[in-house]
């Protein structure tokens, strides 16, 4: 009899990051060198708080790619990308962001002595993000404009200028971004019958399905999921069938109205038997708190949307079913969104005294 390990448990101690552990499903080979922050591997959490929302004996779980090193599950393919592009002699790399994509990519470039350009919309990257992008050194340019706006300068920029570019349109960001699936075929030893993800510029959905249809063929599923991909109702045009001019939500990491891999989301949707489905930021903003006060679970708005989303259309799930949420980001990203929109207050003033607390206690 053959023991066969899954990637994770044969490199449990210690997690040489993704790159190594999943390197025969990778284009790399030996003369990369490979940057890693030891990202990947992150949890996949039972959710029985929603998954009792639900009933009809449906298993929730989040995978919580907040806990990678800088975040969110960018690193994941900025790990690829730019051990790709320091194989390729890059001294620079450059990218549009909403504020995750800037951090992963400063972090990563900086880790591989490479400099990192970033362009932001003016105004709209969570404060987190910024002070992360500024500290791993990256040169910030903040544009007037929006995200879409963003991305069509930083494409032109990497034609024209020694820059590489590292959004998802560089192709080995998807490759790095698909273990997410391998990850949670190999913790649940089967793909789930749902996978439930925020959608933005459409890469994470795209590689989550990449991941799954490779696992698939090669044997390490016998099914695969129904991709539900999840938008912010301002900036919806996977729902709407068409590019929105000015996108607006709460959760700006996914205010993106013009996304990079539309077709290939679409792609995964129509093959997956899968939908989009559009969110309200008041329905964000529910599952943000219910993620928190009955998970434990602090995730950033945006992918709120995944649980979100599943809420909305819970009725459709089969009974039994086995349902994964993406939790793209961790909650720390976005302190002033948690602080605005908690249903707690600090009750302030206290004087420093048993009988004062005990009173502001309840006691
Ligand atoms: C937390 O950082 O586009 O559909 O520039 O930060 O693959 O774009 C971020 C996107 C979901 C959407 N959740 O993923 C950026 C950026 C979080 C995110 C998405 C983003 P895609």
């Amino acid at each position: 009899m053959t023991l066969s390990l899954t990637a994770a448990q044969s490199y449990r101690q210690p997690w040489p990051g993704l790159i190594e552990a999943y390197r025969q499903y990778l284009p790399v080979s030996d003369k990369t060198p490979v940057v890693t922050l030891h990202e990947g591997n992150t949890p996949l959490i039972p959710v029985p708080a929603l998954a009792e929302r639900i009933g009809r004996q449906v298993r929730v779980f989040v995978k919580y790619d907040g806990l990678n090193p800088t975040g969110s599950f960018k690193d994941r393919g900025m790990t690829m990308a730019i051990s790709k592009a320091k194989e390729d002699g890059a001294k620079a790399v450059i990218c549009a962001s909403t504020g995750n994509t800037s951090a992963a990519a400063a972090a990563y470039a900086r880790r591989g002595r490479m400099r990192a350009f970033v362009l932001i919309p003016d105004g709209y990257v969570a404060l987190g993000k910024l002070a992360q992008a500024l500290l791993y050194g990256a040169e910030v340019l903040a544009i007037k404009g929006n995200f879409d706006r963003a991305l069509e300068i930083v494409r032109q920029m990497a034609e024209n200028y020694p820059v590489t570019l590292v959004n998802s349109v560089n192709p080995y960001r998807l490759e790095g971004q698909k273990t997410g699936a391998f990850e949670v075929v190999d913790a649940l030893g089967n793909a789930p019958d749902w996978l439930c993800i925020p959608v933005g510029n459409a890469g994470n959905i795209t590689a989550y399905w990449m991941g799954f249809c490779q696992y698939h063929q090669d044997g390490k599923c016998d099914r695969l999921p129904r991709m539900m991909g999840f938008q912010a109702a301002g900036a919806a045009p996977l729902v709407g069938g068409q590019p929105v001019t000015h996108p607006e939500t709460i959760a700006t990491a996914i205010r993106i109205g013009n996304p990079a891999s539309w077709e290939k989301a679409v792609a995964a949707q129509t093959a997956s038997k899968g939908n989009f489905h559009a969110v309200t930021d008041t329905e964000i903003l529910d599952a943000y708190r219910i993620l928190a006060s009955e998970e434990g679970i602090f995730c950033e708005p945006a992918s709120a949307a995944s649980v979100a989303g599943l809420l909305q259309v819970k009725d459709q799930v089969p009974t039994g079913a086995t349902v994964v949420c993406v939790l793209t980001g961790n909650g720390l990203k976005d302190p002033d969104t948690a602080i605005k929109h908690s249903q707690s207050q600090v009750k302030q003033g206290i004087e420093p005294e048993i009988p004062a607390v005990a009173q502001a206690m309840g006691f």
